[in-house]
């Protein structure tokens, strides 16, 4: 059992400072209970609290480490490039390389733009489809999340679902009112709402392999459809591939569905670790960002050398062993989970994607935010607290996605199993 009494006094300094003590919500562990662990440091698959509890990390920064925590190879080359000057605010040569680098792991992104996290790639996206096609509205699907601009607070899940409030206060009426909203995996809703209004849709952005209302993969012929509708109506296709570029596939979901969507979104992993979000796509449509068009957008540390550096670190590793690997680990887990609920007699939905997925404790299948919806939260935060006993740190919420990364053993997964197991026994007796 860890002790965690360093991190319980940290926190308690924290929320004198820090609304709610953390710097983004789903850190606060508010649905699983108990307070959140401070960390001192982590390497591998290993995360170690600052009163020195260890665990086998699953939340990964929430999936920008598909490498591991702090890679020695990474580590040199951030030191190298902070050695060169820490920022320049002006072009480097890093830029360029990381962006054709970019290009010819995701070739429908024609030109990218690099900025600072994914809700600044999602924002600036919306923005320039927006000026492209001359129409303001935008569909997003219920329980995607797409970042915490205004646009896309309207039934986002994420820390929005955890905490209860997937449309927030503070969005504009007339702001949300532009939002229109789909369910995943239901291409009927997508066409009506084309059928209703295309005319004035300038987007449909949608997580191809959605994992913000924890993972749920698009059923048959969903993308493809959402790709012919978008055409049919002059809609342009945005892919938030935040999460799933160069995890689902070294090309992200793109290239393991055959679709090629009009911009993408990218983070996480693009920075190996440090912020770097970027938004691309179609020349004719990028063109029009400032100053090579009007659409203006900018960043003081986009691009930033130090972080262009470990998005190439990263980028440059993404091997066919790394996937075939991960996707190994991911089975053996999805597969040690359903085992360890199966015993206990719990009902748990396991959806699982390559090296990312979310045990759901629900008899339904899930497939989209409702069935999501139907997860029993005080099964998986009993369960939570369960795993954490045992040196397991999974995501504090039922709606996010546990991540792998090259760095996990099998002895790790096994361990996880292990740990599962008794833990399941907890939620069984819970319920
Ligand atoms: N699901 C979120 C990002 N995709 C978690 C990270 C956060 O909100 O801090």
């Amino acid at each position: 059992m860890h002790k965690p009494n360093k991190s319980k006094a940290l926190f308690e300094r924290a929320r004198q400072i820090l609304p709610g003590g953390v710097d983004s919500p789903v850190r606060a562990f508010q649905s699983v209970g108990g307070s959140p662990l401070f960390v001192r440091r982590a390497w591998g698959s290993t995360l170690e609290d600052v009163d020195g509890n260890r665990f086998i990390d699953y939340v990964m920064s929430w999936g920008p480490l598909i490498h591991g925590h702090a890679p020695a190879g990474l580590v040199r080359a951030v030191n190298a490039a902070a050695r060169l000057g820490t920022s320049f605010g002006a072009p480097s040569a890093l830029e360029v390389e990381l962006g054709e680098r970019v290009r010819t792991l995701v070739p429908s992104m024609e030109r990218v733009r690099f900025v600072s996290s994914g809700t600044e790639a999602a924002m600036s996206a919306i923005r320039v489809a927006r000026a492209f096609t001359g129409r303001d509205r935008i569909i997003k699907f219920e329980g995607c999340y797409h970042g915490h601009a205004d646009a896309f607070l309207v039934k986002a899940g994420s820390g929005a679902t955890t905490l209860g409030v997937p449309t927030s206060p503070g969005v504009p009426k007339a702001v949300a009112a532009d939002t229109l909203l789909a369910r995943y995996n239901d291409i009927a809703s997508v066409e009506a709402l084309c059928e209703e209004q295309g005319r004035s849709i300038a987007a449909i952005i949608v997580e191809p392999i959605a994992g913000n209302m924890g993972v749920v993969a698009p059923a048959d012929g969903f993308l493809d459809a959402l790709r012919t509708l978008a055409t049919r109506h002059n809609i342009l296709l945005i892919f938030d591939e935040v999460i799933s570029g160069f995890r689902a596939s070294a090309g992200g979901a793109q290239a393991i569905f055959g679709i090629t969507p009009d911009l993408t979104c990218l983070g996480k992993i693009i920075g190996g670790g440090l912020p770097v979000g970027a938004y691309g796509g179609r020349a004719d449509v990028m063109d029009l960002v400032a100053p090579a068009g009007p659409v203006y957008q900018a960043g003081t540390l986009s691009g930033n050398p130090v972080a262009m550096t470990a998005g190439l670190w990263a980028l440059k590793r993404l091997t066919a062993g790394l996937y075939r690997d991960l996707s190994k680990r991911g089975a053996m887990l999805a597969a040690g989970f359903a085992e360890a609920a199966r015993a206990a007699r719990v009902p748990l939905q396991v959806n699982a994607f390559g090296s990312v997925m979310t045990p759901f404790f629900t008899t339904s299948p899930v497939r989209d935010y409702d069935s999501a919806l139907t997860a029993n939260t005080r099964a998986y935060a009993t369960f939570f607290r369960a795993m954490l006993a045992r040196g397991i740190y999974p995501p504090p919420s039922q709606f996010e996605a546990w991540f792998l990364s090259a760095a996990h053993t099998d002895r790790d997964v096994k361990k996880t199993v292990d740990a599962a197991r008794a833990a399941m026994k907890a939620v069984a007796r819970d319920m």
